[in-house]
């Protein structure tokens, strides 16, 4: 390790004195003009990883549902996963440290992780269409070449594309090929399968309005669709040459707002859904013949998502264990629902993929949504091999049941991604303002089949607040009276917080 050269570059890069960032939720996230240290960082803290793990690593250059002025970097594990906790540790020592500090920091890293520096390193980057993207994605790759690692850069990407791409490289194209081509095979072939299995001729066509946030979804989407054209036609809207990143638009916006995004034009039984900034979120939504406006939210999606499953365990007999995750966010009915009707077990996390992600993997088959949107299906690996086994084994209903799973295995792109308030219970509980929580309860007895709980934001700085209750009115009352006891006792610093509520 040349540190003579790393300081020397690190100082064309140079961390903003006092300023101090935590790798969150989803990375570091900020506004976009204080995080060129940031990227020129993470691109050397990428190549001692993928030293350390003798694999590629990835590197995602976007801050998601954030405005238009932020950015962010996260890292990517090599089986296309979040990075590890004590990884994200040393990436928040690094971010901090300041410049006359940098060399004993890399080199405190390489102590505690033993990183072998004569490894050879691979980073794959990409980024969102945010205008400080491309050059913050350069400082990441100054970081990756500092340190003599070799690196592709993929340009414009979707996040989930970059998880793709470091599980292909990562698994010698075994998963599917590592390019965008790849991508858009491996996914279409699968759905255009599944369609066909599903549906019985004569059959409507099809087709699905997108709102793309005004974000890198409409790129990969426009060229997409040409591969799975025969199952679907897609309208895109928000495509990102009139309106702004995520503004009035988007999964976020319609998730919270509950109404449809600015921009897209909206029938009656249309189907409708939404991307984020960096497409790893969804939603779905329509009106009704009456007008009224229905949304299909992540609570929506895994219940969706888990009776299909369940229905086709039944088919082909297997008797293969099914599981949920959730966060605190979802919506108490759809748990009832999962546990009481549907008889699935669900399980909660704190927020954030990566907490989800983990869970999840601990079913033959782990279905995962967080209620804005995130999520997938996790198939382990002696579930993946039994379903293709029976899916040539199996005779007539049972066999197209067993390929059907085999298709939403290659569909689900199943890679394996304030500070005054504390909780647990998967942030249900707030253990420190002292108080809190007992407000809290107190205020949640008014109402009926209400619920609430407090969290701080993992990638803004703000405390979320979350209520729902058995009308829209007691839902929005309930989470105003808790916005005033954190406004209270948690020092009612800053502007007094604006609830966002739901009713169940
Ligand atoms: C990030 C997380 C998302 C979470 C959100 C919460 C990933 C890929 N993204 O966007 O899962 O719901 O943060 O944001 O993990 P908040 O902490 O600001 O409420
Ligand atoms: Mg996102």
């Amino acid at each position: 390790m040349d540190l003579d050269s790393i300081s020397k570059h690190s100082a064309l890069h140079a961390k903003p004195s006092g300023l101090i960032l935590q790798y969150g939720t989803a990375g570091f996230r900020m506004k976009a003009e204080h995080l060129d240290h940031v990227m020129f960082r993470m691109g050397l803290l990428a190549v001692l990883r993928s030293k350390q793990t003798k694999s590629t690593i990835g590197v995602m250059v976007t801050a998601s549902h954030n405005p238009e002025e932020d950015n962010g970097v996260k890292l990517v594990d090599p089986l296309g996963e979040m990075l590890a906790p004590s990884w994200e540790e040393h990436a928040t020592c690094l971010a901090n440290a300041e410049e006359q500090n940098m060399q004993k920091v890399l080199m405190n890293i390489c102590k505690k992780a033993a990183v072998d520096l004569q490894q050879a390193a691979f980073i794959v980057i990409g980024r969102d269409t945010r205008s400080s993207s491309e050059k913050l994605a350069q400082s990441v790759i100054d970081g990756i070449t500092v340190l003599g690692g070799q690196f592709h850069d993929y340009g414009l990407l979707t996040t989930p594309q970059l998880h793709y791409m470091v599980y292909c490289r990562n698994t010698n194209g075994q998963y599917g090929k590592a390019t965008v081509e790849g991508y858009y095979q491996k996914l279409s072939k699968a759905f255009v399968e599944l369609t066909k299995q599903a549906f019985s001729s004569g059959d409507e066509y099809q087709s699905l309005k997108v709102d793309c946030a005004n974000g890198i979804g409409a790129l990969q989407l426009r060229e997409m669709r040409g591969y799975f054209s025969q199952g679907l036609s897609v309208q895109l809207f928000n495509v990102g040459t009139k309106g702004k990143l995520n503004h009035l638009c988007g999964a976020d916006f319609v998730k919270s707002h509950q109404k449809p995004p600015q921009g897209m034009e909206m029938k009656s039984n249309e189907r409708c859904c939404s991307f984020d900034g960096d497409a790893d979120r969804i939603v779905y939504y329509y009106r009704d013949t009456d007008g009224h406006f229905h949304l299909i939210d992540g609570d929506k999606i895994a219940t969706l998502i888990s009776s299909f499953l369940k229905e086709l365990l039944l088919e082909i007999g297997e008797n293969l264990n099914l599981g949920v995750v959730q966060t605190a966010y979802a919506n108490g009915s759809s748990t009832r629902y999962l546990e009481e009707v549907m008889k699935v077990p669900v399980y909660c996390t704190k927020t954030g993929v990566k907490h989800l992600h983990h869970k999840a993997q601990e079913f033959d088959i782990g279905v995962y949504f967080e209620a804005n949107g995130h999520g997938t299906v996790l198939f382990s690996k002696a579930a993946e091999m039994k379903i293709k086994q029976l899916a040539k084994e199996l005779e007539d209903k049972k066999r197209k049941a067993a390929k059907m799973l085999a298709n939403i295995i290659d569909l689900s792109n199943q890679v394996a991604d304030r500070q005054v308030i504390c909780t647990t219970d998967a942030e249900r509980q707030a253990v420190t303002p002292p108080g809190l929580q007992e407000a809290i309860n107190d205020l949640v007895k008014k109402y009926k089949l209400s619920r609430a709980f407090v969290r701080p934001s993992g990638t803004e700085d703000v405390v979320r607040v979350y209520a729902e209750a058995d009308s829209q009115e007691s839902a929005d009352s309930l989470a105003h009276e808790v916005s005033c006891a954190v406004y209270q006792l948690a020092g009612g610093v800053g502007e007094k917080p604006q609830p966002v509520s739901e009713d169940i």
